[in-house]
């Protein structure tokens, strides 16, 4: 799998060389490449920002560095206007569709999956969740664009739509400096879903979000640790009971801090 990211700090990806996904790089099961925006600048300070039309507070980004950057990578396609698809929209969840938010056309034209998937960090953005992460893991290419300051001059994903599937994508409801950080939760989250990067795919099963609730609580060595016992019957042997408990712990946990997750779920109800 080929993944692009553009950022004005390539440094922020040095961890990307570490643990599992570092192994994973180095073994050939992702390709990871790192663009600095500032490389496509023409002018002496390198800018990447202007101040705001309309005014406003901050700066935005301007198109031109991201265009010529963007165009390195994907190849510079004429602009087709009967290929256009729709402006200022964010992708959906597990299925990209038209329904974007209410009234927002999407820029995702999806009788496409060859052009490459372009995301561009975003608390605009829709949720990013495993059912994201399982989906951008089937990818061949994805390109990040990590914007900075107020945004990225809003051409820029119409212009990268013209030639590509454009997803505006959120972390959660905050507020991060820029999309780096983001980036890089993403790429985690979906590389270790590659096949061959963690080593026992069984591990994959058993975690929060696969089955839609958070995990259940795990116990190791020693059973009696500063006066607290491991709960009696891990320590059974019945592997029925187990994992009985391991689920009835796992709706008790969700229903504790993530009711929202419960709605609709028959092994749920009061
Ligand atoms: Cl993806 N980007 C930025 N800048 N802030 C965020 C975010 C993304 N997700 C949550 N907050």
């Amino acid at each position: 799998m080929r993944v692009d990211i553009v950022t004005i700090f390539p440094d922020y990806f040095s961890v990307l060389d570490l643990s599992l996904l570092g192994k994973a790089r180095s073994h050939g099961l992702i390709d990871v490449r790192v663009h600095d925006l500032r490389d496509a600048t023409t002018d002496r300070h390198r800018t990447v920002d202007d101040t705001p039309y309309g005014g406003g507070a901050g700066m935005v980004m301007t198109p031109e560095p991201w265009g010529r950057t963007l165009d390195a990578i994907l190849g510079a396609t004429a602009p087709d206007p009967l290929a256009s698809p729709g402006v200022d929209g964010v992708a959906a969840d597990d299925a990209p569709t038209d329904v974007a938010a209410p009234g927002v056309p999407s820029l995702v034209s999806h009788d496409d999956r060859e052009r490459p998937l372009v995301v561009f960090p975003s608390p605009a953005g829709a949720p990013f969740t495993q059912a994201t992460a399982r989906r951008y893991a089937a990818e061949s290419h994805i390109v990040f664009g990590c914007g900075r300051y107020e945004g990225i001059d809003h051409r820029v994903f119409e212009d990268t739509a013209r030639r590509a599937r454009v997803e505006l994508v959120s972390l959660g409801d905050y507020v991060l400096n820029g999309g780096e950080v983001a980036v890089l939760a993403m790429v985690e989250a979906f590389g270790r879903l590659l096949p061959g990067v963690v080593g026992n795919p069984e591990s994959l099963v058993e975690e929060s979000h696969e089955d839609g609730l958070l995990e259940y609580p795990s116990y190791t060595k020693p059973a009696t640790w500063r006066g607290l016992e491991v709960p009696a019957v891990l320590l059974s042997g019945h592997h029925a009971r187990v994992a009985e408990w391991r689920h009835e712990q796992q709706i008790e946990r969700t229903r504790a801090v993530r009711p929202d997750l419960l709605a609709g779920r028959a092994d749920a109800a009061e």
